[in-house]
């Protein structure tokens, strides 16, 4: 079954086409949108699965030993065969009501895959040396995994949500109540906001970071954020109520709000602990800035700090899991938690940015600052789903040396010297 499964590509979705899932609801009643959901994804959640549990196969044979992985790989194998039982079975109330405990299961069950994964590479680092070739090759990896299980995530929140919010009922009364947009906010449609305000997510995850930052360090940067609607701009660019009518068009976008805070979240408290150490002879530190923008392609958010910046040669290594794995400074109070430990969460954030086909870059001068820049699609017919597909392609990235002969080296120590002596 899993060789079958495997075979098919999965099918990348829009955000659009998210939403054009629950809409369908409205038409012919409750339980048409969960219906053709189901069909979706009975096929759809198999072939995910198959995908990436073919690559988690081709993983070095000593990182597939380990405990962890173990575990991993048969929680994967167990919820492919809960979804199994689904393949063949009639359309009905106690089939659907079925299959949506199933994928709530599945979703608990997998819920702290990524910390035991982690802990596989742990496992794999402390008993085994790890070379170039095999670190190259977790990261591919770890990619693709954390990327598809993120899309599962996404198939199942939406899905199970269609059906909490699935009665209809409440939703129609408010919708009389409100009309169709609730006191200007929008109705989410599971975890996609169609009209989500991308400052208020900023603000947001500005003030949970910053709480961390003030039970930490007792003291944290402010923030100053500006917005720049570009496509207002275009059309009023000649008028004297331009400024006044920017103000009043906050900067909406259809997104996954959980998705972008994440990104954010983790940006800030990147942020704000490089503040906090670069200054910390000072009383006053320097604000966090961000401007939003909007253009007709992208939004961009750029997050800009004078925390000291960061060194060209390490800019690669704050993606890189295996960097970040690396066994943490010893906590000197054990109630004070770091409020940024380099670990899995920057490649992850940019995994959330690149899932809807946008991304997030760090760009840094060094003794001065950084700026983190979140591009997002601003259109959600252009928002797809980025998708890892197990395939010839694929399965060879595994089986290649990394080249690092073409190329002088003449930096004194660090990777590149440490590539070329191990290869
Ligand atoms: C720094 C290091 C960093 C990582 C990610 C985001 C912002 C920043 N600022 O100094």
């Amino acid at each position: 079954m899993l060789d079958f499964y495997s075979q098919f590509n999965p099918s990348p979705l829009s955000i659009k086409q998210f939403i054009d899932f629950e809409n369908e609801s409205n038409v012919s009643g409750l339980s048409a949108c969960e219906r053709k959901s189901f069909i979706f994804l009975r096929k759809e959640l198999p072939v995910r699965l198959a995908n990436i549990m073919k690559e988690i196969h081709l993983l070095p044979e000593n990182l597939l030993n380990m405990p962890s992985v173990g575990i991993v790989n048969n929680m994967y194998a167990t919820s492919f065969e809960d979804i199994m039982q689904f393949e063949k079975v009639d359309v009905n109330e106690t089939t659907l009501d079925k299959f949506c405990q199933t994928l709530v299961k599945i979703r608990n069950r997998h819920k702290d895959i990524v910390e035991t994964m982690a802990q596989g590479v742990l496992e794999l680092k402390e008993s085994h040396d790890v070379d170039a070739q095999t670190e190259n090759n977790i990261q591919y990896f770890l990619d693709r995994f954390l990327m598809s299980r993120i899309s599962i995530r996404m198939l199942i929140n939406q899905h199970s949500k269609l059906i909490v919010c699935g009665s209809k009922e409440e939703s129609s009364v408010a919708a009389l109540l409100f009309g169709n947009e609730l006191n200007g906010h929008s109705r989410h449609v599971g975890s996609i906001d169609p009209s989500c305000e991308i400052i208020s997510v900023v603000k947001d995850a500005y003030e949970k970071a910053r709480l961390l930052c003030d039970q930490y360090y007792l003291a944290s940067p402010e923030l100053i954020v500006q917005q720049h609607n570009g496509k207002f701009e275009k059309i009023l660019s000649n008028s004297s109520f331009f400024a006044e009518l920017e103000r009043c068009s906050q900067i909406r976008i259809v997104y996954v709000p959980s998705h972008l805070f994440h990104m954010l979240f983790e940006l800030f408290k990147n942020s704000m602990r490089a503040i906090m150490e670069h200054h910390s002879s000072n009383a006053e530190y320097p604000a966090i800035e961000v401007i939003v923008s909007r253009g007709k392609e992208d939004i961009c958010v750029k997050m800009s700090d004078r925390g000291g910046g960061i060194p060209r040669s390490q800019m690669d290594h704050l993606f890189k899991y295996m960097y970040s794995t690396a066994p943490r400074p010893t906590k000197t109070d054990a109630h004070t938690v770091p409020l940024a430990g380099y670990g899995y969460g920057l490649p992850v954030s940019r995994l959330y940015a690149r899932y809807f086909h946008g991304d997030l870059v760090l760009q840094s001068c060094d003794g001065y600052g950084t700026d983190a820049i979140i591009y997002l699609k601003a259109l959600s017919n252009e928002a797809n789903e980025l998708l890892p597909i197990f395939n010839k392609t694929s399965s060879k990235f595994y089986r290649t040396q990394v080249s690092t002969t073409d190329w002088s080296s003449h930096c004194g120590g660090g990777m590149a010297t440490r590539q070329l002596r191990m290869s």
